[in-house]
């Protein structure tokens, strides 16, 4: 038997059942969509136990102090709700399993089966990004039918929001979960919605087509692609804002950052997921990374610094946020057999990384602040570092695809200095100044989903998540890759 998420053994007594279907090997890393093998990494387990360590912490004061909210407080030990709650249970069901801590995953689930339901105006892409992408992905691995009713519920109820020429969905929506259980929606938000929101919905749409055999999610999710490429026929990036109603550009810039960022990176994941079936994603992020490399790619070589700026008309904008710094991630697992230029983005990548590192070096706490301004001087226009995730994701995905010694000892700086500058004696604090150190009252559910689960693959071997099966959702949940009968019979729903 093969468990798709596999775990240390120490770490794991077997109390959850885990999906028995054999859908692939673990010893082979080759993979038809890559030229390369995928090198073999053993784990560093002295160092995936300190991660995992960290993220007990966080969990058991989330746990004891804010239980059943969103997020906790870690200084003042309370919770905090930003969503209907429990958001901080949903996002972390699958690293509780990688992790291998099946009680604390019990617990979560009985709080979901439970507990989960929705009152209240919300973004939608983060409710599909983070329940339905965990529900999801959760479903994958145990076939626990409560979250494959879930995500269908989500699913069901944000599907009339696509009822429009566009397919573009607004930013908002209300949520209302009935006494059946069925959710009721009703649109919220400005005319214009965002780039990123609205192409970061397909891994997620598309799977639950494919697990529940329910063909309108994937064909919401494709009419967005569909009207974009139509309506941008001869573009290569595409505006950050755009109107719901008419596709219009509503501001004319262009980045890969902030608002726009996970359009970029779905469209890439979106090509692998479905195994090379959907050769439009291919070509259209393809020419999205000459367009970056042309318009967006900033060489200073005075100060040695390589880094993605953004466009508004045609004026550069020097700004770059933290969130931008996902792209190396990006770019690698972009470097795909069909890519011609595989080899440079690759070098494109380590490029950024290098310079993402030394951004966090250049702050007492080791941290890179929330927005720069990369002109002549280094400008800090936000000093917050509010333990985001896109470096170590970056470091991550770099590190899966070269084997290269050096991500790892650069995600061990990292973690280190989470543990000296944001932990706490009740969980770990995002930081208000990352030269201070001043720390701000909250830790966010991506913390949990993204930040430590990353770090804690990172320190895994290679057979954990192996990259030539899953890719990762924007809030990174692993999705699997789709096998060629499951995608040639998508391809003919999803019609691109
Ligand atoms: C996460 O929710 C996701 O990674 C999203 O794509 C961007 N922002 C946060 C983390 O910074």
């Amino acid at each position: 038997m093969i468990n798709n998420h596999q775990t240390p053994k120490s770490h794991n007594n077997n109390q959850v059942k885990r999906d028995n279907e054999k859908i692939y090997d673990s010893n082979d890393n080759t993979s038809p969509l890559y030229e390369r093998p995928f090198p073999n990494l053993k784990a560093d387990l002295k160092k995936q136990k300190q991660v995992r360590n960290a993220f007990l912490h966080a969990w058991k004061n989330y746990k004891k102090y804010a239980w059943g909210y969103d997020f906790l407080k870690p200084l003042s030990k309370k919770g905090k709700n930003v969503f209907s709650g429990g958001l901080m249970i949903t996002d972390s069901l699958d690293t509780l399993l990688l992790m291998g801590l099946d009680d604390e995953y019990e617990l979560a689930r009985l709080w979901v089966e439970k507990n989960f339901t929705m009152h209240g105006d919300y973004s939608v892409f983060e409710i599909i990004i983070r329940h339905l992408g965990s529900f999801l992905s959760v479903y994958q691995t145990t076939k626990d039918k409560l979250f494959l009713d879930n995500a269908i519920k989500i699913g069901e109820a944000i599907l009339p929001l696509f009822n429009n020429v566009t397919g573009f969905f607004r930013t908002y929506a209300s949520f209302d979960t009935k006494e059946n259980g069925n959710i009721e929606i009703t649109p919220k938000g400005n005319p214009e919605v965002l780039l990123s929101d609205i192409g970061s919905i397909q891994l997620e749409f598309y799977t639950l087509s494919l697990m529940s055999g329910d063909n309108r999610f994937a064909k919401a999710g494709a009419k967005i692609h569909r009207f974009l490429f139509q309506k941008y026929k001869d573009h290569a990036l595409y505006p950050e804002r755009l109107y719901a109603e008419t596709g219009e550009a509503h501001t004319k810039v262009y980045s890969f950052d902030a608002m726009s960022d996970s359009f970029y990176e779905y469209l890439i994941k979106i090509w692998v997921m479905t195994n090379n079936t959907l050769p439009v994603m291919l070509q259209r992020y393809l020419s999205s990374i000459d367009a970056m490399e042309t318009q967006l790619v900033e060489n200073n070589t005075e100060k040695d610094l390589y880094y993605l700026i953004r466009r508004k008309n045609n004026d550069k904008e020097y700004k770059m946020s933290h969130l931008v710094t996902f792209a190396a991630g990006m770019l690698a697992v972009g470097s795909v057999k069909k890519n011609p230029k595989s080899e440079d983005h690759l070098k494109i990548a380590d490029k950024l990384i290098d310079t993402y590192m030394k951004l966090y070096r250049n702050y007492k706490t080791g941290f890179m602040p929330e927005i720069l301004e990369l002109s002549k001087k280094i400008r800090v226009l936000d000093h917050q570092y509010q333990l985001r995730p896109e470096t170590i994701e970056s470091i991550y995905v770099m590190y899966r695809f070269t084997g290269l010694p050096k991500y790892r000892e650069y995600a061990w700086e990292i973690f280190s200095n989470l543990e000296k500058n944001c932990k706490v004696q009740h969980g770990y604090a995002s930081l208000r100044d990352t030269e201070s150190g001043d720390k701000d009252d909250h830790m966010d559910s991506y913390f949990l989903a993204e930040t430590l689960r990353y770090l804690y693959l990172i320190f895994s071997d290679s057979t954990l998540l192996p990259t030539n099966h899953y890719v990762f959702n924007t809030e990174a949940h692993p999705l699997r890759i789709w096998t060629e009968k499951e995608a040639q019979k998508m391809k003919k729903v999803i019609n691109l």
